[in-house]
C-alpha cells in the first residue's frame, strides 16, 4: 500500500510536471519575429544572407549576417530581394531561423 501511495505521488509529479512545462512552451509561442531583406539563398545547405534589423530576443543589432534554416521552413518561393519576417534561435551556436514568412 506504502509502494502504491509512492507510485500515485510520483505520478501526480510527473503530470504537474508537464501541465508547466506546456505552460512555458505556450507562453513561448509569442515569438519575436526580426524584419530583413534576402541577399542570398544557397538551398543546398539551407543557409540564408540577410540583411536584418534589431534581432530583440538575441540582443543583436541590424546587420547583414548567414542563418541556418531549419528543416521545417520552406526556402520554394523565395529568393533575393524578398522582405521577410521571421524568427531566430540560438541553437548549438548557430543561428537558425525557425519559422520565416515574406513581408507584405
Ligand atoms: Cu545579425
Amino acid at each position: 500500500m506504502k509502494f502504491h501511495l509512492k507510485n500515485c505521488l510520483l505520478a501526480l509529479l510527473v503530470s504537474l510536471c508537464s501541465l508547466f512545462w506546456s505552460v512555458l512552451v505556450f507562453a513561448d509561442t509569442d515569438l519575436f519575429m526580426a524584419e530583413g531583406l534576402v541577399k542570398k539563398i544557397d538551398v543546398e545547405n539551407r543557409k540564408i544572407t540577410i540583411k536584418h534589423g534589431e534581432i530583440k530576443n538575441l540582443e543583436m543589432p541590424g546587420m547583414t549576417m548567414v542563418f541556418r534554416l531549419q528543416e521545417s521552413v520552406s526556402l520554394d518561393k523565395l529568393q533575393a530581394g524578398d522582405k521577410v519576417r521571421f524568427h531566430v534561435e540560438k541553437m548549438q551556436g548557430a543561428f537558425v531561423i525557425t519559422d520565416l514568412q515574406e513581408s507584405p
